[in-house]
């Protein structure tokens, strides 16, 4: 009897340009588009085995060996059902020979790795490598069926998980329609086009956030004056200029608007009712760490070395070129030495390339 088993990992990435705020909260369709760097390090990633059986009587998933309920109507329902719904369209109701395994129950196991101290949410990774798994799983994998269909599936899990199914430079697309059909993952460019660019994770903290993304953003769009002129007047430029300057390997841009993207979601955090502050005191003097070190760096005409990057948490994330990073780690912990003093709170720096 034939075993119907696939396992699939995704990585994490992290926005230089952030999603925050939906249109529609069902199909997870935001209100801009973003911009990602998939992380490529072996120890921040999502693996997930999916399997399908006659046998087996409902579809259940297991988190880090854990069960994990798939509430009706919910995103892992939905991510599961739609799956299966590409399956019959496009293998089963083509071929009729293929085995009918949209018709069977799925179990699906699904593990972070990360070290709990990186205090990374896992959303991306595992709705991403849910989606992967399930699509070896049924045979839906290039050229039969893109990434950038896979992440249109993928978002209805998480919405940054949709930029989790390509590696290297990553844009979400927001898309026109009400469907979500145009809401999807393109390609910027591949991590082998610029294989210099790294990213160094600063744990300033590893305790759980206050305001969990979801219920944050929508509290920001029902709030926020500010950010509707961050989605009309500030995003569509920085996507396109972003994207050329990553094309084009122009590091200072890149840095440039990667650091005043940050900035700018964190004004519209403050500027929700009540306010949000994913920030602490460690977080801000790491950005005038990293400020005055480009500051002298432009002084002396050898441009910026470093780019800051917060999400919804303290978390200092750094992307800088190769030949920078070892001094901007030794700087890192001489200011924020990791055992002593009162910047204690600094857990630890994890480098890491691209993938
Ligand atoms: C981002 N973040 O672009 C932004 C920056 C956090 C700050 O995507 O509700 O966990 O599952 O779609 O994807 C966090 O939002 O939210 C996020 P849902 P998600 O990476």
């Amino acid at each position: 009897m034939s075993v119907y088993q696939a396992t699939a990992s995704a990585p994490v990435n992290i926005a230089v340009i952030k999603y925050w705020g939906k249109r529609d909260t069902k199909l997870i369709l935001p209100t801009n588009s973003s911009l990602s760097v998939t992380l490529d390090q072996d120890h921040l990633r999502s693996t997930t085995t999916s399997r399908a059986d006659p046998s087996f009587t409902k579809d259940t998933l297991w988190l880090n060996g854990k069960e994990d309920e798939i509430k009706p109507g919910g995103r892992l329902e939905t991510c599961i059902r739609e799956m299966k719904k590409l399956r019959k369209e496009i293998i089963e109701d083509k071929d009729a020979s293929a085995p009918k395994l949209s018709e069977y129950k799925v179990h699906i196991a699904s593990y972070n790795n990360f070290p709990t101290a990186a205090g990374l949410a896992s959303s991306a990774s595992g709705f991403a490598a849910l989606v992967s798994s399930l699509a070896q799983l049924y045979s839906l994998v290039p050229p039969v069926v893109s990434p950038s269909t896979l992440s249109l599936i993928a978002r209805q899990g998480s919405g940054s998980a949709c930029r989790s199914l390509y590696g290297g430079f990553v844009a979400w697309e927001q898309g026109q329609l009400a469907d979500g059909s145009d809401s999807l993952a393109i390609e910027v460019a591949p991590q082998s086009h610029w294989p210099d660019i790294h990213a160094l994770i600063c744990v300033v903290s590893d305790t759980k956030k206050g305001t969990s993304s979801t219920s944050g953003m929508q509290r920001t769009v029902e709030t926020s004056t500010l950010l509707q002129h961050r989605i009309k007047n500030v995003v569509p430029a920085r996507m396109a200029a972003i994207s050329t300057a990553i094309k084009n390997k122009d590091f200072d841009t890149f840095a440039r608007i990667t650091m005043a993207d940050s900035n700018s979601f964190h004004a519209v955090c403050l500027d929700t009712e009540p306010p949000i502050f994913y920030m602490n005191d460690v977080s801000r003097a790491i950005i005038n760490v990293i400020v005055e070190l480009n500051r002298l760096s432009v002084e002396k005409g050898e441009g910026y070395k470093a780019a800051y990057t917060y999400d919804a948490g303290p978390n200092a994330v750094i992307y800088a070129r190769e030949k920078d990073i070892k001094e901007i780690i030794q700087l890192v912990l001489a200011y924020f030495p990791q055992t002593a003093g009162e910047f204690k709170d600094v857990l630890g720096v994890f480098g890491g390339s691209v993938q």
